[in-house]
């Protein structure tokens, strides 16, 4: 197994103009024909090497006749001695009904549906699947057309017809170049919902909607979320469809969220389908998130695309951050901040302090479906967000504009993105660019002097990147820094601190008194900020800030604080009982307006986040210092979060705002009073009277943090209610597999054998075995190593099965770094375990062995 290098970039010896293929979809054998045009990249000799993997070669001819001389191995078909132009057509066979990795072309629930990225397209014909090679696509598919009446491919539906023997045919033809990772090809029978948008321009685009028969009324959230996502693009970055026709395919087996494919995205079904009956509010927020996500591609990832893999941040990045800015101009932007948030420090800030730490553009990759990272997308995120803090919108837009200009129809690196904002605007981004090659969380220490005589306040900062597993050296980074000074009488004022060097001193004047500082605010870099500020200072930001995301982040760190004092990691801040509590008076006393902002700030950091804050997760002292903490405030502030919950309306459920917010502060309340006396009437209560998914949902979680028993009762009620129906059951599979229960393997092992699950279906096995292995810490870091092993034990059969999903699931067990010596060797023992198997594929083999070291 080697590993590809981002410095050894080569342009394609090569390049593909045009392909036309055609599909003959058969369960027995189907077949795929392929004409190439090709075109020789300046004066050389060396072959065509095109990627191919799994594929039965038939024939291949050059300019019309077969070619007999061809060098044919597992991975590739090469052929020497091209003149200059040519075209080639390649007969091929494939198997997409035995393709359970649900990469290439692959038959599931009765479908053909295809997966590309990142270099599926080799599973389907022999071509250059790299995504430098851009190209036009002629499609044409043959298929049954009673089991396959909608036959499917990018771009406009160009003919069609029947055939004799009960098959049809439709040809589709995209007239932008792209790249083949953007290849899509879906055949079956659905429900179909169509709209239509009207551009800015005038023009009318048909938006197609396929779903599984009898779901098209659960289709009806996701085509509102297209839109609202395509005027938001025209308003805020005046990029428009181009196409005459988008489509969306709903399907439940797929290793993604969903894909981006040229005017045909495929979706998992979680993230299209919802009504209140099922879905909750966080599956409507994620699908409108995940619709926009995968509309803007069109543009940052479609129209612009990616020189090589590294530069997956360029369209990932660029994307995440297109989709979280609509989220918060659909919603609430504070809520939403905290949301990102989250993500990194539970997720990203893990990813650093393991051995798959890596920079937001990697160096190194063995498989390129291990990339698809937190750290990428995320953080990437964040970068990008850096920029639009530094340039202002106007500026980021200047730059957007410009990147659009030089660069449409071409496949760019991160520079080019960069140069494009620093050429737009007179900023030298230089150091800026360290954040695209250095991985690891960087480290703000900051200390705060002030002078009363003089009214001068200095804030010494100094910013330290620890060295990853993957860089030994680290340099000073570009990051701004929101300062807010608060003052006694509740004003403030604030200011954006570029900081550039190891140790920066900055100097304020004009203070009567020393205001209180909160720095980071809107979280403004992905850093860790370490500081020692007094209960009071926190208490000051936490109920007066004019940031929102500065007040939640001193209630975490109030939080974090008062839990790390109690484990063998300690605190250097003094926060009390008497703190905490003063925070709770503080927040429900206030009448606060935003009940989204209240329900944040009374929950409790997660397990995954502490971690992320010590040097050491010591597993028993962690979890209960949490639960000591969760005691402490429902002793005091039980009267006050009963009240709270009884004066919030039970309404019809409506996807708002201002309803969210309200069921989001209703279930929060809701996971502290259910260990209360009163805990299993409110909570049997709330699941009886719920009309929707949020309280349902809501009530039984409830139940199960606070281990209620009624839980049991009111999750078979719920079995009986959706058993038809898998995507509701996971919200089921993911409860049970994330309780906390002695017996919790056991319970694995029939939530496995249940009727609807199926080791073959992403969703199913990420429901059961990915919530147990992410989500469920006491019973995964079970002392005796038996989470582990189980783990272990599973993902060597899931190997076989679906590797991209294996190699996603086996990341808790290589995150081993911080825990006791004990689990370390268990971990470990399971990861070796996994290494010894001969046919370990290379998404693992290459998360294992790094972990291994
Ligand atoms: N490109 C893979 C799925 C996504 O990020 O949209
Ligand atoms: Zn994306």
């Amino acid at each position: 197994v080697t590993a590809k290098r981002r410095l050894d970039y080569q342009p394609p010896a090569y390049q593909i103009h045009d392909i036309e293929l055609s599909f003959n979809l058969d369960d027995e054998v189907t077949k795929v024909k392929s004409l190439l045009h090709v075109f020789k990249q300046g004066d050389h000799d060396q072959p065509l090497k095109l990627d191919g993997e799994n594929l039965t070669l038939i024939e291949v001819k050059l300019n019309g006749k077969s070619l007999q001389q061809y060098e044919l191995t597992d991975e590739a078909l090469t052929l020497s001695n091209l003149p200059d132009e040519c075209f080639i057509e390649i007969y091929t066979e494939i198997d997409p009904a035995s393709n359970k990795t649900l990469e290439g072309l692959y038959k599931a629930s009765g479908s053909y549906c295809t997966q590309c990225e990142a270099e599926g397209f080799r599973k389907i014909t022999y071509f250059l699947d790299r995504p430098d090679v851009l190209s036009k696509y002629t499609v044409t598919i043959y298929a049954d057309k009673k089991r396959y009446p909608y036959l499917l491919s990018n771009g406009n539906k160009i003919d069609s017809g029947d055939l004799e023997d009960g098959k049809h045919w439709v040809k589709w033809q995209d007239p932008f170049f792209k790249p083949c990772y953007l290849f899509a090809l879906v055949a079956g029978d659905f429900d179909k919902l169509t709209q239509s948008f009207t551009t800015s321009s005038g023009r009318k685009v048909a938006l197609e909607l396929y779903v599984d028969k009898g779901m098209a009324h659960r289709g009806e959230h996701a085509l509102a979320s297209l839109k609202k996502a395509m005027k938001w693009d025209e308003v805020v970055f005046d990029l428009e469809y181009d196409l005459d026709i988008y489509m969306v395919v709903a399907v439940d087996f797929f290793n993604m969220g969903a894909m981006e494919n040229k005017g045909l995205n495929v979706f998992n079904s979680k993230y299209v389908l919802a009504d209140s009956q099922t879905a909750t509010d966080e599956d409507y927020f994620n699908i409108e998130s995940v619709i926009a996500h995968e509309y803007f591609h069109n543009w940052t990832g479609n129209r612009v695309t990616c020189r090589d893999w590294f530069q997956l941040s360029l369209k990932e990045g660029l994307t995440v951050f297109r989709d979280q800015q609509f989220s918060a101009d659909m919603g609430s932007p504070v809520v939403n901040r905290i949301k990102n948030v989250k993500v990194i420090r539970e997720h990203q800030f893990a990813e650093d302090a393991s051995a798959m730490a890596h920079p937001i553009r990697p160096d190194e990759v063995i498989e390129m479906n291990n990339f698809y990272t937190v750290t990428v997308y995320d953080k990437g995120a964040e970068v990008i967000r850096m920029l639009h803090t530094l340039l202002t919108p106007a500026g980021f837009k200047r730059g957007i504009d410009l990147y659009f200009k030089r660069h449409d129809g071409q496949a760019v690196t991160c520079d080019d993105f960069v140069n494009a904002m620093q050429d737009a605007n007179s900023i030298n981004l230089d150091q800026f660019k360290v954040w695209y090659e250095q991985s690891g969380t960087p480290e703000l220490t900051v200390e705060q002097d002030f002078a009363a005589d003089t009214g001068t306040l200095t804030l010494t900062i100094q910013q330290h990147t620890p060295v990853t597993l993957d860089q030994s050296q680290k340099k000073p980074l570009y990051i701004p820094v929101r300062v807010e000074y608060l003052a006694n009488d509740g004003s403030s004022t604030t200011d954006i601190i570029h900081l550039t060097q190891s140790q920066q001193k900055l100097v304020r004047d004009g203070f009567d008194v020393e205001p209180t500082v909160a720095l980071l605010g809107d979280f403004s870099a992905p850093v860790k900020v370490i500081r020692t500020l007094s209960a009071e200072s926190l208490l000051t930001i936490a109920l007066h800030s004019n940031d929102g995301f500065s007040r939640w982040d001193a209630a975490q760190t109030i939080y974090s604080q008062f839990i790390h004092s109690l484990t063998p990691n300690g605190s250097t801040l003094a926060i009390t009982q008497e703190t905490i509590t003063a925070l709770l008076d503080g927040l429900l006393e206030s009448a606060m307006e935003d009940q989204a902002l209240l329900a944040e700030m009374i929950t409790l950091p997660s397990v995954e986040t502490l971690v992320q804050q010590v040097p050491k997760y010591y597993v028993e002292s962690l979890h209960s210092a949490r639960e000591k903490l969760e005691r402490i405030i429902i002793s005091h502030a039980q009267p006050m979060f009963e009240k709270q919950y009884h004066g919030l309306a039970f309404t019809n459920y409506d996807y708002t705002p201002s309803q969210t917010a309200t069921r989001k502060l209703r279930n929060q309340l809701l996971m502290y009073i259910a260990s209360t006396e009163q805990g299993e009437e409110l909570v049997t209560q709330q699941f009886m009277q719920s009309d929707n998914m949020t309280d349902t949902l809501g009530a039984l979680k409830a139940a199960q943090h606070a281990k209620c028993k009624c839980f049991d009762k009111l999750m078979s009620q719920f079995e009986e209610t959706w058993r038809a129906d898998p995507i509701v059951l996971d919200k089921w599979f993911a409860l049970h597999a994330s309780r906390q229960s002695e017996d919790i393997l056991s319970r694995l092992d029939l939530l496995m054998g249940h009727q609807q699950f199926n080791h073959e279906n992403p969703n199913r096995v990420r429901s059961v075995i990915g919530s147990f292995a992410f989500f469920n810490s006491t019973g995964f870091h079970a002392k005796d190593g038996s989470g582990y092993r189980y783990i272990g034990q599973y993902l060597q059969k899931l190997d076989k099965i679906n590797p991209q999903v294996a190699s996603r699931i086996v990341t808790p067990l290589t995150q081993w770094q911080k825990l006791d010596e004990e689990r370390i060797v268990k971990m470990k023992a399971e990861l070796v375990r996994l290494l010894d198997n001969k046919d370990l594929s290379n998404d693992v083999y290459e998360k294992v062995s790094k972990s291994l070291g």
